[in-house]
């Protein structure tokens, strides 16, 4: 595991131009647009309620302005992704036509009351499947009032779905959350001219404003470069750089914990790209040590817990996860399928409620396992398979969702993937 790679797109940034640039007066250039199945999704939605997409490098979203999209005539398809159907429900709840969201298994198990119960206390309808109003989730959209929602979960998803109504409604809107989520809708409707005001954890737009169409350069995803940053600080003789990183605060917990972790890495070329905070970050192998996650640092490495727990059944040591209780409700169970699969693959794992104790130290062999659909959770196994030896991943096919190119990029590093 040796070179210098770049990943594709961050996910959460290439959705969020896609849609801002859809609601906006004008062109939106996007630059290092994420191509892949969740990016897809939104595209796709937002071409049935008539916005032009010009797929390539860069891609071209000609903007329709914020009441300028039309009636689906059929059903949205928001395939595997929680964001595509979250951040829409909160633009349709704005628009004075009725939609219909729906996607695969995975996402009809995810819960959508977090969003409905804030749009419906702004005067939108909306209803879905069962009492978490799983989808399909129908939102019958209509004239908003602007609330001030204190959001139980930190969540970027629904912080962003309330904003975004917001911009529909009359008056201020303003979302509080108990922690910061990620903040790229703050940041990117700040860059389509949207006045946005913040004031600790709690996030404020007025409605009636015009978002501007421009460029938006979207930085490497930190979600994806996870995977190689945890590679090589595992894999004996590493040495990865991955350049153009976005390395936005509200997203960087995991160099906090490698760094607590005792991992040899270095962030270089640190740099300021649309907005977000961006810089080069290169991790040598090195004796690992346990650590503690949990409080204000999980909504800042969410999505990158199942890798980091690969990196503490590495280390000497224990590790404990808590306060991630969200891991639940993702694409998988994340706290069942991590746990499944290091076991499998002769970790000691502990499950709880909301997290997990992982003692380290064990050495892991390869296994047959099980992504239950997840992408994240396919990816983290693959990385976990580079100390174990040769293992089998079942529902690997779901790693295009956020990163085609992943198995490309572990054989250019020289991992041997068959498939
Ligand atoms: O889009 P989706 O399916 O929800 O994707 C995930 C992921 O692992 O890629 C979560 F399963 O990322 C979410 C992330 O966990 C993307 C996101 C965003 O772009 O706003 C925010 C986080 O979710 P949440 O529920 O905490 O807001």
């Amino acid at each position: 595991m040796r070179g210098e790679i770049r990943v594709p797109g961050d996910k959460s940034i290439s959705h969020r131009a896609l849609l801002f640039g859809a609601l906006a007066e004008g062109e939106t250039v996007i630059t290092g647009f994420l191509d892949s199945e969740d990016t897809h999704a939104t595209a796709g939605c937002l071409r049935a309620m008539g916005v032009t997409i010009d797929d390539g490098d860069p891609v071209r979203v000609h903007g329709v302005g914020l009441h300028g999209l039309r009636a689906p005539t059929d059903t949205l398809w928001t395939g595997n992704s929680g964001t595509t159907t979250r951040l829409l429900m909160g633009i349709l709840a704005g628009q004075p036509f009725t939609a219909t969201l729906a996607g695969d298994a995975s996402l009809g198990r995810r819960p959508m009351d977090r969003v409905a119960v804030p749009l419906r206390q702004m005067g939108a309808e909306v209803t879905g499947q069962g009492p978490r109003c799983t989808p399909p989730v129908t939102v019958h959209g209509g004239a908003l009032h602007g609330i001030a929602y204190a959001s139980p979960v930190a969540s970027a998803q629904v912080k962003s779905a309330v904003l975004l109504a917001g911009l529909y409604a009359e008056g201020t809107t303003s979302v509080t959350e108990p922690q910061k989520s990620r903040d790229h809708t703050e940041r990117m409707l700040r860059g389509f001219g949207i006045d946005v005001a913040e004031d600790g954890l709690t996030v404020r737009v007025q409605g009636g404003g015009t978002l501007r169409g421009g460029a938006v350069a979207v930085p490497g995803d930190i979600s994806a470069a996870a995977f190689f940053l945890v590679a090589a600080a595992i894999v004996p003789g590493a040495e990865v750089t991955v350049r153009g990183v976005g390395v936005n605060p509200t997203r960087a917990g995991i160099l906090d914990v490698l760094r607590a972790m005792g991992a040899d890495l270095t962030l270089s070329n640190a740099r300021e790209q649309t907005g977000e905070p961006v810089a080069d970050l290169t991790v040598r192998h090195g004796a690992l040590h346990g650590t503690e996650i949990g409080g204000g640092l999980i909504p800042r490495l969410i999505d990158e817990l199942p890798v980091l727990a690969v990196a503490a059944a590495c280390a000497q040591g224990t590790t404990v996860i808590r306060d991630a209780r969200e891991l639940r409700v993702k694409e998988s169970d994340r706290i069942a399928t991590v746990s499944r699969f290091l076991r499998d693959m002769g970790a000691e794992v502990e499950e709880h409620e909301d997290g997990m104790t992982i003692h380290g130290g064990h050495p892991l062999h390869g296994a047959v396992v099980e992504s239950d659909g997840d992408h994240r959770i396919a990816m983290s196994a693959a990385v976990a398979a580079l100390v174990a030896g040769a293992t089998e991943i079942r529902g690997a096919d779901a790693i295009a969702t956020s990163f085609p190119t992943f198995t490309a990029l572990l054989r250019g590093l020289g991992a041997r993937v068959e498939g």
